[in-house]
């Protein structure tokens, strides 16, 4: 592979010193990024390529700001050649009203059983980047993606992608690359850090997001944040965007381009009711950081050439520590590429539309010694700072005040699943209350239904409870009712839930049990309460019977409640002609 990166200033530039001879078309894969972005300016560039050789391809992009050489530039020219020596190079414009349905063409066109790698170029207005490569993952999720969404300088007004046959507004610009030799790895930065609480989308249309927990998300971004960061909205969620948690693993981040009267956002890629969610802040020293810790990763993989496809939005945030990110990439192998409107990746078989990221594709064309590099794996990169006071004191202030957040939050989610929880049991013996067990005995209702099983109750009371507690003290009857609470809890199953009504009446409902069944394990009960004895003081043992009524939920009930006055009744019938015994309704 030959490559042949260059930057021009201006548009005479290019047409002075651009050169395209000697090459092999069918093997030339070749990259424009233009910070000239209206589009007579694009017609030049595009006849000045074609004068200079009109056999060769091209797929192009207007950008929000060029990289090359590790630096930024800006209203400049980026014209990447790579000659491959294997690799067949395809490419092809592709529109439709339908984003989704344009994914799937795209990977219905391009993709053979050879393809290592596509790169896409989506204008970054019109077009939904998220649908598109939707569309692209049902027909092949295996193959590579990368590029991004054309930018304006920033501008959010008009975009273009281009290639040798025209210019355009709406659309995408593709290429494949099809071989046998080629290694190509994807990767992406983004390390913006989370902070506060994770919270779920609950009222989004694809990419504008209406409302986070219930609440409207300008209003949310207010609450938390603070009046300055929800009045310069969206502007502001470029230094706290939210931050979406994939299953795997994989962080991407949400940035808004346009704020609604009604308070709603406009992000760049899609999200869905139920997506898990937090705030992410920009933290300069640790982004940095972890870039450059990833360089020796990178490197490793030798690849000949490294095609960057960064966010805007991170360049606006990072400024002039832009370069501290890019410069040490560029170490690697020669790099270019652009500043984008939305990140194209691939992980893990996905591919997502990314936003503040840093994304690239390495690539080198190589015999075997270093198709084995590739499979080398990688040992852990320390997360441990250079020692520089200057940096590190920045870094730890940020880091010890989202730790400080992160605790208190979760402490405060423990305090409120404990307070959840005491709302729901007893205070003594610490089973369901009778409100809870309500709660509960509806849900295992619906479930026994739906499966056809039979569901039984059993209502129990301590006998003669009256005389225990005025012969003993309200003490050791206390400690009868905890001790038989725990016989109720280990002889029944896991799956049965066990209640103290009130005073020293209990109920267990039995799911998936019949009425025999409930028989026999009431019995076992009583049995195993007539045999307890419980050492009181003086090494005196006491003890004490309890009564029980057993009943089944009729088919037709929709509710415990029936079922439970039955089995109270049989309780009743049990102390009326006894105690100490079970009777069955
Ligand atoms: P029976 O066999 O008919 O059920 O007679 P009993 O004496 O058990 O029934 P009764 O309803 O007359 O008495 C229940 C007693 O339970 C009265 C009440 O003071 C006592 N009690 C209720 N709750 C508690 C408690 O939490 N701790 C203690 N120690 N006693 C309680
Ligand atoms: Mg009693
Ligand atoms: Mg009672």
């Amino acid at each position: 592979m030959k490559v042949i990166n260059n930057n021009y200033l201006s548009i005479e530039d290019l047409d002075k010193n651009l050169d395209l001879s000697n090459l092999d078309h069918k093997r030339t894969l070749v990259q424009v990024f233009t910070g000239f972005v209206l589009e007579e300016e694009i017609k030049q560039i595009q006849s000045i390529i074609k004068a200079k050789n009109p056999k060769i391809s091209f797929i192009g992009s207007t950008t929000a700001g060029e990289i090359f050489d590790g630096k930024v530039y800006e209203n400049s020219i980026n014209i990447s050649i790579v000659q491959f020596d294997d690799t067949i190079v395809t490419q092809e414009y592709f529109i439709d009203n339908d984003d989704y349905k344009l994914g799937t063409k795209i990977a219905k066109t391009l993709f053979t059983n050879k393809t290592k790698a596509t790169i896409l170029f989506i204008d970054g207005m019109y077009t939904n980047g998220s649908d598109v490569l939707d569309g692209i993952s049902t027909i092949n999720n295996q193959v590579p993606l990368s590029g991004g969404l054309a930018g304006d300088n920033g501008y959010i007004d008009i975009t273009f992608v281009f290639d040798k046959n025209g210019i355009y507004s709406k659309g995408v610009v593709a290429v494949s690359l099809d071989s046998d030799k080629l290694n190509i790895f994807t990767q992406y930065e983004l390390n913006w850090q989370a902070i506060g609480q994770t919270m779920t989308v609950t009222k989004v249309e694809k990419n504008r997001l209406y409302e986070i927990n219930g609440i409207n998300v300008s209003e949310i971004y207010e609450k938390y944040l603070g009046k300055n960061v929800g009045d310069n909205l969206p502007y502001s969620a470029t230094e706290f965007p939210l931050l979406k948690i994939q299953d795997d693993g994989l962080e991407v981040c949400r940035t808004f381009t346009h704020k609604f009267e009604d308070g709603s956002l406009l992000t760049i890629g899609n999200l869905e009711v139920g997506d898990k969610v937090r705030f992410a802040f920009g933290n300069i020293d640790l982004v940095l950081n972890n870039t450059k810790n990833n360089i020796n990763k990178y490197k490793s993989l030798e690849p000949e050439v490294l095609f960057i496809y960064s966010c805007t939005s991170r360049r606006t945030f990072l400024q002039s520590e832009i370069s501290s990110e890019l410069e040490p990439l560029n170490k690697i192998a020669p790099s270019i590429g652009f500043f984008t409107y939305g990140e194209i990746f691939h992980y893990k078989n996905k591919n997502s539309l990314l936003n503040i990221s840093l994304t690239f594709l390495g690539m080198s064309e190589n015999n075997s010694s270093k198709q084995t590099i590739k499979k080398t794996t990688f040992e852990e990169q320390s997360n441990k700072f250079e020692h520089n006071f200057i940096t590190n004191k920045h870094y730890l202030v940020l880091d010890a005040l989202t730790n400080l957040t992160n605790t208190v939050i979760s402490e405060l989610e423990e305090a409120k699943q404990q307070l959840k929880d005491q709302a729901n049991r007893d205070y003594l013996t610490g089973l369901y209350n009778r409100r809870y067990f309500n709660t509960v005995a509806q849900d295992i209702i619906h479930i026994s239904k739906r499966q056809n099983k039979p569901v039984s109750v059993i209502m129990l009371d301590i006998d003669k409870f009256k005389n225990i507690n005025d012969t003993y003290g309200h003490s050791v009857g206390d400690e009868v009712i905890k001790t038989l609470s725990n016989i109720l809890v280990e002889t029944t199953r896991k799956s049965d839930i066990v209640s103290r009504f009130g005073g020293e009446e209990f109920a267990i409902l039995l799911p998936f049990t019949n009425k025999d069944g409930a028989f026999k394990i009431a019995q076992k009960i009583r049995q195993t309460v007539e045999n307890k004895k419980i050492n009181i003081e003086n090494n005196k043992l006491l003890q004490f019977t309890i009564s029980l009524g057993v009943d089944i939920m009729d088919e037709s009930e929709q509710s415990i409640e029936k079922a439970l006055n039955r089995a109270d009744e049989a309780l009743y019938i049990a102390k009326e002609t006894g105690r100490n015994k079970v009777v069955v309704k």
